[in-house]
């Protein structure tokens, strides 16, 4: 079988500022996602489902949450060759800084992967939401005959900027790429895309960030010290010296690395039918599995939310939000296009009296939130407002940062009563 060939590298994130304060205390690939997931679930996943089961999840720095998940998640059996292993940034004899970039990241953890057999190495995005069937990929690459493949998508010209913009020939190998090119350049940079398409105006095919690389290859190209990236030095020096293929996606994709791109995707959950299919036991996404009770609701409207296990609830009206494991949300309460991660444990009924003196873990009474993110173990107390729009300010204290007219609540913040955002 060829996924048997196969080492999946996963891109876990490099500083993670974008994300932050979400990265604050954590490293990106153990941002909670969905309301239960976390965001390494989703390429480790689509690992999975497509039968490649050696995975190295690369992180700028190691976080007890990402090796406590990935500990408690992925068990394979004794006999299997299948595991998931976590590579930190590392200080060697050769080596003493950090991680500068992916090729970088990919050059430091080299001496690891070639403990393993594998014919091509499968380089992953830690920050994408979609579901994707790799094999296919694969069998066009060797189809091919190509050293490397990029995975690529139709992209309108405002969303353009932000991706590698690439050009094929009729037999969809890679002609030309650019790295992030500015707006002036785009009209160089159309490709033919299909009627569909063109009607939405997607004109740029953009590189997902997904590569596949035959192993002889990558080694060689990571004997060059000076590369740093894939996208801006790899990919852009070697289209012209090796075949490269351009594999092209029809499916739901999204980049989820920025706080306003993370809040859309984890909102767009709560559509009637969502292009992030949950749903679909073909495509299962995998976590820890925690077997938390039953979620309890009382005398709440709900109208677009999407709760995950455990919480207790008795809140006026929870409206397109997605609310996260364990999330106690109080009598009068309104929530409304919020994403809630929830809470890492329960309080006790003794911990919960104690009130005059502590505010409890979740969203006390009376309050309205809304246009939010709340990171776990949020204690917001009684008749808190919180408002995010594009009114406010970029602006950050102990307790939160507003980004991009969302308001992030840090992890474990405490609101005080009446606190108005
Ligand atoms: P970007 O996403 O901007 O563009 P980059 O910042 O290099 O590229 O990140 C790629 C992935 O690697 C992300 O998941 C990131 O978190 C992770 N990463 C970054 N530095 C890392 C490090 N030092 N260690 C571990 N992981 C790290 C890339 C391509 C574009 C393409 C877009 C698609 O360069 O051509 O269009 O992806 O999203
Ligand atoms: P995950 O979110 O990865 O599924 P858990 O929800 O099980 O992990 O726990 C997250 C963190 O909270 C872990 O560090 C765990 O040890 C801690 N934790 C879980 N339950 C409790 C509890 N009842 N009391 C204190 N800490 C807990």
């Amino acid at each position: 079988m060829i996924n048997d060939k196969v080492l999946a590298i996963i891109m876990g994130g490099g500083q993670g500022s974008r994300l932050y304060p979400l990265t604050a205390t954590r490293s990106k690939p153990a941002v909670p996602i969905a309301g239960k997931y976390r965001l390494v679930d989703i390429p480790i996943s689509n690992c999975i489902n497509s039968d490649i089961k050696r995975m190295f999840v690369l992180t700028q720095f190691n976080s007890a949450s990402l090796n406590t998940h990935i500990k408690n998640t992925y068990h394979f059996s004794f006999f299997s060759s299948a595991f998931v292993d976590v590579l930190a940034a590392e200080q060697t004899l050769q080596n003493n800084t950090w991680f500068q970039g992916t090729a970088d990241a990919v050059r430091q953890s080299m001496h690891h992967f070639l403990n393993h057999d594998f014919e091509y190495a499968l380089i992953l995005s830690g920050d994408q939401l979609y579901q994707m069937d790799y094999n296919t990929m694969l069998e066009a690459h060797i189809a091919s005959d190509a050293k490397i493949s990029i995975a690529t998508l139709p992209v309108s010209e405002k969303d353009a900027t932000s991706f590698g913009i690439l050009k094929t020939d009729e037999s969809n190998l890679v002609t030309s790429f650019i790295e992030k090119p500015k707006t002036e350049l785009l009209k160089d940079w159309t490709s033919p895309v299909s009627e569909e398409m063109e009607v939405e105006g997607r004109n740029h095919l953009a590189s997902m960030g997904i590569y596949i690389f035959n192993k002889d290859l990558l080694v060689e190209l990571m004997n060059d010290p000076e590369t740093v990236d894939f996208g801006k030095e790899i990919i852009p020096q070697n289209i012209k010296k090796h075949k490269t293929l351009s594999y092209q996606f029809e499916g739901y994709w999204t980049d989820i690395g920025n706080i306003d791109s993370f809040f859309e995707a984890n909102l767009g959950l709560t559509d009637d039918i969502p292009k992030f299919d949950l749903y679909n036991s073909s495509k299962r996404i995998y976590t820890h599995a925690r077997l938390l009770p039953t979620t309890k609701i009382s005398g709440t409207i709900l109208n677009k939310a999407v709760i995950a296990d455990g919480c207790l609830i008795t809140a006026a009206k929870i409206e397109r939000s997605v609310i996260g494991i364990r999330s106690r949300i109080g009598s009068g309460t309104t929530v409304s296009n919020t994403y809630m991660m929830g809470s890492d444990s329960y309080q006790t009924l003794e911990d919960l009296e104690q009130r005059d003196t502590k505010i409890p873990m979740g969203i006390g009474e009376n309050c309205s939130i809304n246009n939010a993110i709340l990171d776990k173990n949020c204690c917001i107390g009684n008749n808190v407002k919180i408002n995010g729009s594009a009114q406010l300010e970029e602006k950050e204290t102990d307790t939160y940062f507003i980004k991009e007219g969302i308001v992030v609540v840090k992890k474990g913040a405490i609101i005080p009563d009446g606190y108005e955002i």
